[in-house]
């Protein structure tokens, strides 16, 4: 039985647009806290992005673009330190300037909890940033409003392995026919495909619109409001101006049929 009960949401790229002004600013300050002149800029920052997790996107960076820098002798803790500073960065970020949803999450959540539709969370950002988003840019409960929050190093492997998306559905008590997800990147799509959950809506952004979403039941532009109809980029037509429960229900049965 494929009855759609539990929406599982990526929140980077997906929930809300933080990668550009949200987590590339706060790493940024963190280095320039710490003394170092690195500039991740935005174009630098979009090829960073191939490697999912602050800490291992930072041991990138220094493996591949500043081989000659000398790290101390303890990489793992200088490591942790910058992205310990970073978080906090943008936990501040996150209050100013603060940074909205994108169109149609907040819309969608709502019916979503109005309509008994359980919901979670399946991130490779940590969970003090997303308490940070949700509290600011949803609602001051808003962590109430999700079963599951499984965020960041809670799980071994992050995206492209399943393994945060596993363990959502494991704390949601759901089989993947039962779940759907919502993901942004190439690596989201990966990961919740692993997992086994096929039906699977992508929203691109500027970072990730190029990206292979092969196995994705839909790819839109963005959810939609009623002032900003979204578009079917990808997969069949089930969807008339936003991403509402019935295109849910729509998309689902297509993935499962
Ligand atoms: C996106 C990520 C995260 C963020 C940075 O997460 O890969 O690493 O870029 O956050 P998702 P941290 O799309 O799965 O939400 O520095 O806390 O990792
Ligand atoms: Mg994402």
């Amino acid at each position: 039985m494929t009855k759609l009960q539990a929406l599982v949401f990526d929140v980077d790229g997906t929930l809300a647009d933080t990668e550009r002004d949200g987590h590339r600013v706060a790493f940024n300050k963190a280095f320039s806290d710490a003394g170092l002149d690195w500039d991740w800029t935005v174009d630098i920052y979009g090829k960073l992005l191939s490697v999912t997790g602050g800490k291992e996107r930072i041991k990138y960076f220094l493996k591949h673009f500043l081989p000659e820098y000398q790290p101390p002798a303890d990489l793992d803790s200088f490591i942790a330190d910058l992205h310990a500073a970073k978080t906090e960065h943008y936990k501040a970020l996150m209050v100013d300037p603060g940074l909205p949803l994108r169109p149609g999450v907040e819309r969608l959540l709502r019916e979503a909890r109005a309509a008994g539709m359980r919901l979670a969370i399946a991130t490779t950002t940590t969970p003090a940033n997303v308490t940070a988003l949700l509290r600011n840019s949803l609602a001051e409960d808003a962590e109430d409003w999700f079963e599951v929050i499984a965020a960041g190093d809670i799980v071994p492997a992050k995206k492209p392995a399943p393994d945060i998306f596993v363990w959502a559905l494991e704390q949601l008590g759901l089989p993947p026919e039962n779940c759907m997800a919502f993901e942004d990147s190439d690596n989201g799509v990966k990961s919740v495909l692993g997992s086994g959950i096929r039906s699977l809506l992508v929203t691109v952004n500027d970072y990730t619109r190029n990206q292979d979403f092969s196995g994705a039941t839909v790819v839109v532009d963005h959810l939609g409001t009623d002032e900003q109809p979204c578009k079917v980029l990808t997969g069949p037509e089930l969807i008339k101006d936003r991403v509402d429960l019935d295109a849910l229900q729509a998309i689902h049965e297509h993935a499962w049929k």
